[in-house]
């Protein structure tokens, strides 16, 4: 076969992958379009999407090696048009203290610890306190683990009062922050999106930290947060908040790998919303994390861009201007001109197993492009072994989950993470 004809093949087929699904999207059930924001799956307009098979040189990739090299490619535009490049690795010091120990947490089926990540060794400089509960069966074989950051602080993800009440800057909420600082009414007000003893009794252990302590989240011109301990402001490629949350995750990895109750084999990073499109960024980024869950993560995550389907390009760089790096900009109302889109994004996690969750009621994140980017990277998947990693070609029914290596459901409800999205997480990670 000659390169030429291999490039064609490679064109038509993913051309013809994507009409295909074109013509059997199902809409949903319609809800009013926002001011200027379309929700009418007939005004999607029409678009081209890169192929994560022809690199930039125009040759196809047809074997694992040619992928490695592919892979590079993409990961470099990921960094320099949509969040940027972040430093490499830890600061040198770092250090892992942990501050306390409740042995007796859920009635004794599990222990507690609160471990603080000083970035730098010096007390002085930022630092992140993760919250890691460990089932007590981990003394007899290292367990899994579930990776997220949480968006009220550690306190809020469980009621029990000796969790520490988060000291951190907050954004503001009724009822549980007051002056951007954390109130006692707030513990376990963010309990329903971390069901962790649900958790524990699958036998996994779970970790969280609040993403606001690795940088506050708003647009404050990189001053706070890890931002500060770096040189002056960013570059207009260099990382905006998404790319420094993932930072943080990373190094809250390298604590769970000296952690000798954790397999540090089986790592899931797991985020929702604007920190499920960090969780993908940190799956494509660092190939520890062993398995890689967004939920409702939308526009910048697991929804295609070119879609203009609810949330846009423009519209999240104008409400976020911090979120990706500044070339980001340039891609408002012209989407057709990314060099890549965000199917590519879960082809990076390839081959190891991803998942990408919708629910019915989050149209703002247009839960079909959050599907056909889980369809699309189906063939970087097949060219590393595994065929059919979602194994479906429509967009299924509302709580019906599917997929092998590529898994997705659509869960009916609104923009939320759910006892019913975990349980399809978890069971997913024992399958994997
Ligand atoms: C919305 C934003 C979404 C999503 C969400 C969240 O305002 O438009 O992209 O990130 O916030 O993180 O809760």
């Amino acid at each position: 076969m000659t390169k030429k004809f291999a490039i064609y093949r490679r064109f038509f087929t993913f051309a013809a992958l994507l009409g295909a699904l074109i013509g059997t999207w199902q809409p949903l059930g319609l809800a009013q379009s926002p001011d200027g924001y379309n929700y009418d799956e007939s005004k999607v307009p029409e678009f081209v999407l890169p192929d994560p098979l022809i690199k930039l040189d125009g040759t196809a990739v047809n074997t694992a090696e040619q992928w490695a090299e592919r892979r590079v490619e993409l990961v470099k535009l990921f960094e320099e048009q949509v969040y940027g490049r972040a430093p490499a690795g830890a600061l040198e010091g770092m250090r892992f203290e942990t501050r306390s120990t409740i042995d007796d947490f859920l009635g004794g089926k599990a222990t507690l610890n609160e471990v603080r990540v000083w970035f730098t060794g010096k007390e002085e400089d930022p630092w992140m306190d993760m919250l890691l509960v460990v089932p007590k069966r981990a003394a007899e074989a290292p367990v899994g683990c579930f990776l997220g950051l949480n968006f009220g602080g550690n306190h809020t993800v469980h009621a029990d009062p000796r969790i520490t009440l988060s000291p951190s800057w907050m954004r503001p909420k009724e009822g549980v922050v007051k002056d951007n600082r954390a109130l006692e009414a707030g513990r376990g007000a963010s309990a329903s999106r971390w069901p962790i003893e649900a958790i524990i009794d699958r036998g996994y252990a779970v970790a969280t930290i609040y993403y606001g302590d690795i940088d506050p989240d708003f647009d404050d011109a990189f001053e706070n947060g890890v931002h500060a301990l770096f040189d002056d402001k960013p570059a207009k490629d260099e990382w905006g908040s998404i790319a420094t949350w993932v930072w943080g995750l990373s190094r809250a990895l390298d604590y769970l790998q000296t952690d000798g109750r954790i397999d540090a084999y089986r790592v899931a990073v797991l985020g929702h919303s604007r920190l499920g499109k960090t969780s993908l960024w940190a799956g494509a980024t660092d190939p520890r994390f062993g398995l890689v869950i967004s939920n409702n993560s939308g526009c910048g995550g697991a929804a295609l861009s070119r879609r203009a389907f609810g949330e846009t390009v423009k519209r999240i760089n104008t409400s976020f201007p911090h979120w990706f790096c500044d070339n980001f900009q340039a891609y408002n109302d012209e989407e057709n001109d990314l060099p890549v889109d965000q199917h590519e994004l879960i082809a990076l996690m390839a081959p190891r197993p991803v998942y990408v969750a919708s629910a019915t009621g989050d149209e703002w994140a247009d839960p079909k492009g959050e599907f056909l980017s889980a369809k699309l990277a189906e063939p970087v998947y097949e060219i590393l072994g595994h065929k059919d990693a979602l194994g479906v070609d429509q967009q299924p029914q509302p709580d019906t989950p599917v997929g092998d290596r590529i898994g997705y459901h659509l869960r009916t409800g609104k923009h939320d993470l759910t006892l019913y999205d975990w349980e399809r997480y978890m069971d997913f990670a024992d399958r994997h």
